[in-house]
């Protein structure tokens, strides 16, 4: 078999192998699919800083990209185990199982997982040994069946065109000749039982009709490997769809939409966001960000789907009563609204992870009070759906401040990517130390017990907000027409507040831009100026000022380990 060919068997094993393990994990769990598997596991043990790059150079794509990378990984090796296989049929079906283990050991790696998360994995190494097997066989026209076939219809008289079949009228005799030729290397070079499995397949005990007769049980059919081939990539790609569509988006769609009546009022409503919060500026971030456009920061390869009518949340650890909360008692509770801006601690300074949202949710502080924390627990370590778990400090949550377990945002159920069908929102925290999307577990313990996620990956084990401000507009790069020229933005310092903003053009006098309103200190706020610029290269800065008096400093130090400082700039061309 030519070289290609080779490959082209492997590929086609390989889809096969993954569409098969896709639609047993569409019935199991789609994190069990080894892709996934193999992706969460890379996620898990990549250094803090790769990842942080990867945040930075693909942002939301950054999901995409790594699942991308892998199934590219996949399918040269694939190829390669096709062209081993080429060598002795073994070496493909062990490398097949090889992968098999490994898609199997980093299923069994995830944090939730079961023993049948190994079942995706087995069945695509089957899957992807089977199809092997069966396109080698059938490109070398040693297929058994075929023979039978062809043996009976000359029996009926009708046997011209399908004895055709193993030496296709498509093949020229001078791919013949080479197929002959390369059989007769590699007896010379592999003499006795080294000679390739597929070679010997049709003199070896078993052997179809035809085998040894000179009707070119051996040939390599071109005609008969693309069919094949492209029945695989049919099989492979149906098998895929289908446990795409197992694997219960479609579910949880159907639950958040039955959620959407069960949602009750506010028993606590916010105070209508004022009038004066948006500066409705082209460019400007709004002051609400819609639920799409809401930037999305998690380690989920596959959006956790959890149903509502399952989900618990157990608290437990240093409590006097441990609970554990059905999403029932937790709608029966008297619900609180509240305006937070979430923001990610791997935000560059004027980077775009920070959003803001209504968010509706029991009160944190007491279901905790109810379930009795004893006075020296001082960290809720609280674990999500998918393993992913999360140190918040006891005294903030218990501070009176708006800590909620968050079941809508922005009128909406929870969208599926930021937690449905709960999720935690303390204001003035990091996200990773404060937000645990798709939350089922919170062990009341103490910082000097237990680890979060992030802290043994270079992460400060604690992560208040630092007071931030960022220019929307005119953007970095930008050309703008000399004369006025509106510079806005944001600034945060959440359960602080912004208390005034100020821009500097060119290193000069920093001057007090115009804040817009705000319903309290747990939101950005918008801010803006009129800068008079003459032609030519302008720097523009920023820097905040929250309610404690503490004024952004303008020393530049990168996200890791406890968010990012330094005051953001932008370089404008006024013509
Ligand atoms: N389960 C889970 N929750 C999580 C995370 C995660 O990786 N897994 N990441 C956190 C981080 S780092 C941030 S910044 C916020 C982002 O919330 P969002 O995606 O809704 O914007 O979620 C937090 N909650
Ligand atoms: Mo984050």
């Amino acid at each position: 078999m030519p070289a290609w060919a080779a490959a082209l068997t492997g590929l086609v094993a390989g889809a096969v192998a993954l569409g098969a393990a896709q639609i047993v994990a569409g019935l199991i769990d789609p994190g069990a699919a080894p892709v996934v598997a193999v992706g969460g596991a890379v996620v898990d043990a990549t250094p803090a800083g790769l990842k942080e790059w990867a945040i930075r150079t693909f942002g939301s794509n950054d999901k995409p990209v790594l699942l991308g990378g892998i199934v590219v990984v996949l399918a040269l090796v694939a190829a390669g185990l096709g062209l081993l296989a080429r060598r002795r049929a073994a070496y493909g079906t062990l490398g097949l199982a090889l992968f098999g283990l490994v898609g199997a050991a980093a299923a069994l790696s995830r944090p939730d997982a079961g023993v049948a998360h190994v079942l995706p994995s087995i069945a695509g190494a089957a899957a992807g040994a089977w199809t092997l097997s069966r396109l080698t066989r059938r490109a070398m026209g040693s297929g058994e069946e075929e023979y039978v076939a062809a043996s009976r219809a000359a029996d009926q008289g009708m046997g011209d065109t399908v004895l055709t079949a193993p030496a296709p009228a498509g093949s020229s005799s001078a791919e013949r000749t080479r197929a002959a030729s390369l059989r007769e290397e590699s007896r010379a070079a592999e003499p006795g039982p080294a000679l390739p499995a597929v070679m010997r397949a049709g003199t070896g005990p078993g052997a179809g009709p035809g085998a040894g007769s000179d009707s070119a049980p051996h040939a390599f059919d071109r005609r008969r490997l693309l069919t094949g081939a492209a029945a695989g990539v049919a099989v492979a790609g149906a098998a895929g769809l289908g446990g795409w569509l197992l694997s219960g988006t479609k579910d949880a769609e159907l639950a958040r939409r039955g959620v959407a009546r069960l949602l009750p009022r506010a028993a606590r409503p916010a105070a209508p966001i004022p009038a004066g919060a948006d500066l409705r500026i082209p460019g400007l971030a709004p002051f609400v960000t819609p639920n799409a456009e809401f930037y999305r920061v998690d380690t989920a390869l596959v959006v956790p789907s959890v149903d509502p009518a399952r989900w618990t949340l157990k608290i437990h650890g240093l409590v006097d009563r441990p609970v554990e909360v059905t999403f029932a008692d937790l709608l029966k509770r008297p619900l609180t609204e509240a305006d937070v801006t979430l923001t990610c601690v791997s935000n560059d300074v004027g980077g775009p992870y920070a959003g803001n949202a209504r968010w509706l949710g029991a009160r944190l502080a007491d279901v905790l009070r109810e379930a009795g924390i004893r006075s020296e627990a001082d960290m809720l370590l609280s674990v999500s759906e998918d393993g992913w778990t999360c140190g918040t400090p006891v005294d903030v949550v218990m501070d009176g401040r708006d800590a909620l377990l968050a079941v809508a945002m922005n009128g909406e159920v929870l969208p599926e990517a930021h937690g449905f069908p709960v999720r935690q929102v303390v204001p003035g925290l990091y996200g990773y130390v404060s937000a645990t999307k798709w939350v089922t577990e919170i062990r009341v313990t103490r910082f000097d017990r237990e680890e979060a996620y992030w802290t043994p990956r270079g992460w400060a084990p604690r992560g208040p907000i630092k007071t931030q401000s960022r220019i929307d507009l005119p953007r970095d790069g930008d050309e703008v027409t000399a004369g006025r020229t509106t510079v806005a933005g944001v600034a945060w310092a959440q359960h602080r507040g912004v208390d005034a903003v100020e821009v500097q053009a060119d290193g000069g006098a920093w001057r007090q831009a115009r804040l817009a309103d705000v319903p309290g200190p747990d939101t950005w706020r918008q801010w803006s100026l009129d800068l008079d610029l003459t032609p030519g290269r302008h720097t523009i800065s920023v820097r905040a000022t929250d309610a404690t008096g503490y004024t952004q400093t303008a020393d530049e130090v990168p996200p890791a380990p406890d968010g990012a400082t330094g005051h953001h700039t932008v370089t404008v061309t006024a013509r």
